[in-house]
């Protein structure tokens, strides 16, 4: 049970830094049966919306790719009972009013199984993909292996959470399953998420996170993700209809477009600062010289 000294504390940090981490939210034996439920979905072959990454740019050799065995899946709750569970448990939406007021909705599911050797996702902001209109979306990710920097565990931009949603460039994506990231200026801190398996990382959706490779020879970094959006919110885009209520029920919200203004780094006076830009319009950071990215 957690206390509500305990939900304050988590709330605090989450104002301040746009994430908290609830340590041991499930409990390990949970995390046995999650990781032998999970490993034998993958085990019984391909499933609807399995994503094994963009391919490795110059890759010529056609280097053995871990993820093409272990693809992430994604909006397994729309088929699997235990993952529709896990989405909507309630310790999940007890945080969640904890740092946002009132219930969420939900609307995906992930599974990431970061195999070892596999490549991380670069980068990036979820509400680039999700657009809730309005506010923002929220990130619960489960740990199902302790994850610590050898296995790639997740990394966070604190205090991102109050930037818009910025322009992407293009990822390396010999590094990245994903091809496009956001620059992050080098006076912001990138910082790794060490948790323990049975940890749960809630993330509002305008922070700047992701991941690097795997770089362990013989540990998976698996998680379980369940994105949700703001209770008030109208809109989502369509890849993440049905939006649920906590109670499984389920509502019915507008669709939102991408596109629209995006933020870019400029250099204004020798401080680094967001300006919106239309999203056609080149990165670029003003005066040219040693641009503060992290590529
Ligand atoms: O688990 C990872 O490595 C990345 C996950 C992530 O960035 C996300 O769920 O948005």
């Amino acid at each position: 049970m957690l206390s509500a000294d305990a939900l304050r504390t988590y709330r605090t940090q989450f104002d301040r830094d746009g994430y908290t981490i609830v340590r041991g939210l499930f409990s390990l034996a949970e995390i046995a049966d999650y990781v032998a439920h999970f490993m034998e979905l993958r085990r019984q072959g391909a499933h609807e919306g399995d994503f094994a990454g963009v391919p490795i740019q110059g890759d010529d050799d056609h280097t053995p790719d871990p993820l093409q065995q272990y693809p992430r899946m994604i909006h397994m709750h729309r088929w699997d009972g235990r993952s529709l569970r896990w989405m909507l448990d309630e310790r999940i939406n007890t945080v969640m009013q904890a740092l946002l007021d009132k219930s969420p909705y939900a609307v995906q599911t992930m599974l990431y199984f970061k195999p070892p050797g596999a490549r991380g996702q670069a980068l990036h902001q979820d509400q680039y993909y999700l657009r809730v209109q309005p506010g923002t979306c929220m990130a619960a990710w489960l740990a199902l292996d302790d994850c610590d920097e050898a296995n790639g565990c997740m990394q966070v931009v604190p205090g991102s959470q109050n930037l818009p949603l910025l322009c992407t460039v293009p990822a390396d994506t010999t590094q990245s399953f994903t091809d496009m990231m956001v620059p992050v200026p080098s006076d912001m801190r990138v910082e790794p998420v060490i948790m323990r398996a049975g940890d749960v990382f809630f993330f509002n959706g305008q922070v700047i996170h992701g991941s690097f490779p795997n770089t362990s020879t013989n540990r998976f970094r698996r998680s379980l993700i369940g994105h949700y959006i703001v209770g008030d919110a109208e809109k989502v885009a369509k890849y993440y209809h049905p939006v649920l209520r906590m109670d499984g029920s389920e509502v019915n919200l507008g669709v939102s477009k991408s596109g629209g203004a995006c933020g870019v780094w400029v250099d204004r006076e020798g401080r680094t600062v967001v300006e919106m830009r239309d999203p056609k319009a080149p990165v670029a950071v003003a005066d040219g010289d040693d641009p503060p990215l992290i590529a």
